[in-house]
């Protein structure tokens, strides 16, 4: 199964990138040795609404939305300046995931005193230069195209370009920029780094803390943060469940890592989940916030969106209320939604289509 959201998990050397990655996805890569090709796992995102309907309608087969998890190797500083592609290959990963989860070493490990606010920066700073080197080629080409015809093709592109390059030069993320639609349909074919969903992860060691100055300059630039220990968790995922809940608790971890990497996820990427349900399967959909009906339904098929009539609506919490959908229905909180309805998250949908 095609995982429907990728992301790709990125840093220094040796900050617990495969640790984590194994934490998540259970996929027992080797540690501590680096390599050359991205490791790949698909992973589910645990829902409790999708379990308790599971329960209530005992479908064939309960769905729940996946991730995939891209375990980059790690890069050296000054990769991306000095042209070395061996050291620059992150980055052409880093272009075809949905967002990027940047692990952050806190521990010490051997490996030196932590630099977290550092190898932020750093990774700030190779993200930005490769970004800049495309738009100055890009402009480049364009003021070539002007001299040879008189005038641009697409005359956005000029100042949209040398705005991104102003962004890039003062040192700033291109996901701080607002565009206009065109815009950014316009930019979504340069698979911009700095424009990626970005995720902060602090690697602590054992009852550690990420350092404010490192986390603060990490929400400056609209990236959602993680702090965990990968080791420790490593280790509780050797434990049965109810062992690992216990030892969660006396250490005062609210949350495991994976959950909190999947929901930093879907902040970042600005997700909710919507579901599915019937006798065959019940399934949970992964879909932007703000989406109207259609969209969602494409999410499906495209052909539920290229047919959608009306969108049957109830919310979870409205149908948990009820007890079965036929309750809900005689309650009124069944729906009938149009094309400009903005789904929220935890609706359960059903798409009237026809093409
Ligand atoms: N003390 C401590 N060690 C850790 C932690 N996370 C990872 N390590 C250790 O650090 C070493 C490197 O971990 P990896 O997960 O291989 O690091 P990586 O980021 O994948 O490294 P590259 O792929 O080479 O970039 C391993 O020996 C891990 O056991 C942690 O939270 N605390
Ligand atoms: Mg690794």
């Amino acid at each position: 199964m095609e995982a429907q959201v990728q992301i790709g998990i990125l840093g220094v050397k040796f900050t617990g990138k495969t640790t984590l990655f194994n934490v998540i996805t259970g996929a027992g890569m080797p540690t501590g040795q680096g390599g050359v090709d991205p490791h790949r796992a698909i992973g589910k995102v645990p829902d409790p609404r999708l379990d308790r309907l599971t329960d209530m309608f005992n479908p064939k087969r309960k769905i729940p939305t996946s991730v995939e998890w891209v375990d980059i190797p790690g890069f050296q500083a000054g990769a991306g300046s000095d042209g070395d592609r061996e050291a620059t290959r992150f980055l052409e990963h880093g272009r075809k995931v949905d967002a990027m989860a940047q692990v952050i070493r806190c521990f010490d490990g051997g490996f030196g005193t932590p630099d977290p606010l550092g190898e932020w920066e750093t990774l700030s700073l190779e993200l930005s230069l490769a970004d800049l080197q495309i738009v100055e080629n890009r402009l480049e080409k364009l003021a070539k195209e002007k001299m040879r015809m008189g005038k641009v093709a697409n005359p956005l592109e000029p100042p949209m370009f040398e705005r991104f390059k102003e962004q890039l030069e003062a040192e700033k993320p291109l996901r701080d920029l607002e565009l206009n639609p065109d815009e950014t349909k316009l930019a979504s074919g340069y698979a911009f780094l700095t424009a990626k969903p970005l995720i902060a992860v602090f690697n602590v060691a054992e009852g550690g803390e990420a350092p404010a100055e490192a986390v603060q300059a990490a929400r400056d630039a609209g990236a959602e943060v993680v702090t965990l220990c990968a080791t420790m968790e490593e280790e509780l995922a050797e434990l049965e469940e109810d062992e690992a809940a216990e030892f969660l608790a006396d250490l005062g971890i609210e949350e495991p890592a994976a959950n909190q990497m999947i929901r930093a996820s879907y902040g970042a990427l600005n997700l909710i989940s919507f579901f599915t349900v019937g006798p065959d399967e019940c399934r949970a959909w992964p879909v932007r916030r703000g989406s109207p009906a259609p969209v969602a339904a494409g999410v499906i098929h495209s052909d539920l969106q290229r047919g959608f009539i009306r969108a049957e609506v109830t919310a979870y919490e409205d149908l948990i209320a009820a007890g079965n959908m036929a309750a809900a229905k005689a309650d009124n909180k069944v729906r009938l939604e149009g094309k400009a309805y903005e789904v929220q998250d935890g609706d359960i949908l059903e798409i009237r289509f026809s093409v």
